[in-house]
């Protein structure tokens, strides 16, 4: 992809990202209807589909030939990543959004031939706005986010994880590795927004995050961005991971990664 062109798209996706975002802040009291989706906790507003349908209407309007992949569904089924792709989630934390109207972000990943250009994340309600363009650095609004070249050890650190890892239900990876590994770590976090756990990732306030079935479309900003600052992104068994499939998810600084997946992940099946 040309710079150029890249820097100016750039500039265009964080301009619909901050304009997505400002009308989600101007009706967070009137979300419109809300429904459930796989479960009864699976849930999706009216805000959800027309902040993708915002981003699919300006994207085939500006650039008819890029690709939209959405969690809604209204944009292009893909086969591949050829071409260029934007893998947007309008809204990353629907229960957020609802319950707590805050903690919850528009996730953007823009992909050209299957390599991650442009990525931002945007935490609305806070006005915090993660951008990263491959090979320029990571950005928390106007500020570069520094390397993550700390090696703090394990036994230190502070993992985001969801409780429900820890439980013998668990049906993708051996529960009681989760809480060894919850005994060895200093504390465990959970946002309820993969997006925004990515963007604590890289800005160092959170040491790693691991989680088992993400999309495409939770991970393709935050991926960019994190890699920006010498991030390590996974799958929890150390495998590459498939930007058009369900996914599970380490991220983390390097030094404690083949650690996590050595000692403490074992997945079932
Ligand atoms: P969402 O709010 O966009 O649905 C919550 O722990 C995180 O997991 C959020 O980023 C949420 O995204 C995502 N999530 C919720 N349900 C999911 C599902 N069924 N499959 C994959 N990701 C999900
Ligand atoms: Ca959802
Ligand atoms: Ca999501
Ligand atoms: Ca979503």
């Amino acid at each position: 992809m040309n710079k150029q062109f890249r820097q100016d798209l750039f500039e265009q996706a964080k301009a619909w990202v901050l304009e997505a975002g400002e009308e989600i802040k101007n009706k967070i009291d009137d979300p419109g209807s809300i429904e459930t989706k796989s479960n009864s906790n699976d849930l999706v507003t009216e805000m959800d589909k027309n902040t993708e349908q915002f981003f699919l209407k300006k994207i085939k309007e500006t650039y008819p030939e890029h690709l939209l992949f959405g969690e809604e569904g209204f944009g292009d089924v893909l086969n591949d990543l050829k071409g260029t792709v934007w893998i947007v989630d309008p809204i990353d934390g629907t229960m957020n959004f609802v319950h707590q109207k805050r903690n919850f972000a528009i996730s953007v990943g823009v992909y050209h031939d299957g390599v991650g250009e442009i990525g931002l994340i945007y935490n609305v309600m806070e006005g915090q706005l993660y951008t990263a363009i491959r090979g320029e650095g990571a950005y928390k609004n106007d500020e570069k986010l520094p390397l993550l070249n700390e090696s703090r050890p394990l036994h230190q650190s502070i993992l985001a994880l969801n409780t429900t890892w820890l439980l013998p239900e668990n049906p993708y990876v051996d529960h009681k590795g989760m809480q060894e590994l919850v005994k060895e770590i200093r504390s465990t976090r959970s946002y309820g927004s993969a997006a925004l756990e990515f963007a604590l990732v890289a800005e160092g306030l959170l040491d790693g995050y691991l989680t088992m079935t993400l999309m495409p479309w939770d991970i393709a900003g935050g991926i960019i961005i994190l890699k920006e600052v010498g991030g390590v992104v996974t799958r929890a068994d150390g495998g590459e991971v498939d930007m058009l499939e369900k996914t599970t998810i380490l991220a983390c600084r390097s030094n404690i990664h083949e650690q996590i997946i050595e000692d403490y992940v074992t997945l079932k099946n």
